[in-house]
């Protein structure tokens, strides 16, 4: 029997037999398990049509069971006896309906449940993906929907990279005028937008429902020429270099002008005045604004691509960034060029070289281990959503790699960057950039099946690893995906199997 589970339990035993749903079948909460109980309660009468009472009191066979333990992991326990019973924390209950999710059948007009035992725990805390919602904007239905696939795959945090030359995407009371006039347009024409407070605010509580964090990105001191639309005093003028007009002739797209909005996807040509005062409130008030509306512990600060920026400005703005973030109360998260600056104590680098990284990339992605960080892992030749599957691919860039479902699979994050220690490693991150997709069905074309790869990886033992296995799972999983209304590209059927 094929188990459909992604990622892979760390411990599994089935049996012969089945659990089957029946009009009877009620959830019964045992220990106050009750948010998890209506969200499965629902779940099940969309994909069944039946609705499960939900109830307290002692189980009977036939019943799903949600035990609420004392625990504070995401680890829990799934055993189908002559009922299922699901035992963890909050989030461990979230995970083991997850699981329940993908183990449910429908067989012969009846839904069932495989007989199994599971016990179940993380390799990694950090298991996430990123939306680029700044090359495109993406409204907050879309991002609920995102958070839906995410975290059915047991991804726990959302990273949104809200602003970008192209556009700037969430409400700031104290600069107005970055919604008024910088959110506007998107890549190639398409339509902008952007987060009220209180959208965020939605997006932080639906993510948080499904166990997710948000962490949200505002790219610094480069991918800022939006800013200067509606504050021009606190950008440099768009450089100029010979790399950048090679970038710009490459691309076939035009050259960013001041003022203007910049509608192509060229990098590396904004910065914000590093050494301007007057800067440093502008990012105390926008910062301070965005810890203040973010539950979570961490703020991403950017870091990326500034490829106009002279080493001495970049590292000095970095330092400095890193520390306002703490002072903001947040840890600060910055992409792995950052680790050429004197980060802040604590600052987490996440690395996007590819699996075979330059001497400088591994030099600074250390760096933020050695000053009490840790490291959030993105190799783009791996792990980057945005990537082609296929050369033939309509949708995606393939400046890192083209990553087929066997390479977003194959490779083991401990041997990613010479010398960082497992211990050091947070977890693992799929960002899925948006200069080539404009829906959510091109998010879907994207993200699956390449993002059960990563969430494999980021869950599953690493002792567990097998393509061969991970293939026949994930393309049973197709089924399941389709009973959800996920749309995207399906695993290629294996010889010999019925498509
Ligand atoms: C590189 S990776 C970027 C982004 C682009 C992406 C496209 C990184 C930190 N920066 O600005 O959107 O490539 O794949």
């Amino acid at each position: 029997m094929v188990l459909t589970l992604v990622p892979l339990p760390s411990s599994v035993t089935t049996g012969p037999g089945a659990f089957v749903l029946t009009p009877a079948t009620r959830i019964v909460i045992a220990d106050g398990a009750d948010a998890a109980a209506s969200a499965l309660s629902d779940h099940l009468a969309e994909l069944t049509g039946l609705r499960p009472e939900t109830t307290e009191g002692e189980p009977v066979a036939g019943d799903i069971v949600l035990r609420a333990t004392a625990a504070e992991d995401e680890a829990y326990r799934l055993e189908t006896t002559d009922r299922v019973e699901i035992a963890g924390s909050a989030a461990g209950l979230f995970y083991g309906i997850q699981t329940l999710r993908q183990l449910l059948r429908e067989d012969a007009g009846s839904w069932t449940i495989a007989q199994v035992s599971i016990t179940d725990a993380p390799r990694f805390g950090y298991r996430g993906v990123m939306l680029d919602v700044a090359r495109t904007f993406f409204d907050v239905a879309t991002v609920k929907e995102f958070i839906d696939r995410a975290s059915s795959l047991k991804f726990n945090r959302l990273h949104l990279h809200l602003s970008d030359d192209q556009g700037w995407r969430l409400q700031i009371d104290s600069r107005p005028l970055l919604t008024e006039r910088a959110s506007g347009t998107s890549v190639l024409g398409r339509p902008g937008g952007f987060y009220s407070k209180d959208d965020f605010r939605e997006i932080v509580r639906y993510a948080a429902a499904h166990h997710m964090v948000v962490v949200p990105e505002i790219d610094l001191p480069g991918h800022t020429h939006a800013i200067g639309l509606a504050y021009p005093g606190v950008v440099e003028e768009p450089v100029m270099n010979d790399m950048l007009l090679a970038q710009s002739e490459a691309l076939g797209q035009p050259l960013p002008v001041a003022g203007e909005p910049y509608e192509g996807w060229g990098v590396g040509h904004s910065s914000v005045r590093i050494h301007e005062e007057s800067t440093w409130e502008f990012l105390r008030d926008v910062l301070g604004e965005v810890a203040e509306l973010t539950p979570g512990p961490q703020l991403h600060v950017g870091g990326d691509e500034c490829l106009g920026t002279a080493q001495a400005d970049f590292d000095a703005f970095i330092e400095r960034v890193t520390a306002l973030t703490v002072e903001l109360g947040k840890t600060p998260v910055a992409w792995h060029e950052a680790g050429s600056a004197v980060v802040a104590e604590g600052t987490i680098g996440q690395f996007w070289g590819s699996d075979a990284p330059t001497a400088e990339h591994i030099e600074h992605t250390l760096r933020f281990a050695e000053r009490g960080g840790s490291v959030i892992l993105s190799p783009s030749t791996r792990a980057y959503l945005d990537m082609k599957p296929s050369p033939e691919d309509p949708l995606g860039l393939s400046w890192a790699a083209i990553i087929d479902l066997e390479s977003a699979y194959a490779w083991e994050p401990n041997a990613i960057v010479p010398g960082l220690d497992e211990s050091a490693i947070l977890g693992i991150e799929g960002p899925l950039w948006s200069e080539t997709i404009a829906t959510l069905d091109d998010i879907d074309h994207l993200f699956f099946p390449r993002a059960a790869a990563l969430a494999e990886i980021a869950w599953s033992p690493a002792s567990a690893k097998d393509w061969a296995s991970f293939r026949e799972r994930v393309e049973a999983l197709g089924s399941v995906w389709d009973a959800e209304g996920w749309g995207g590209q399906r695993p290629t059927p294996t010889e010999g199997s019925t498509p």
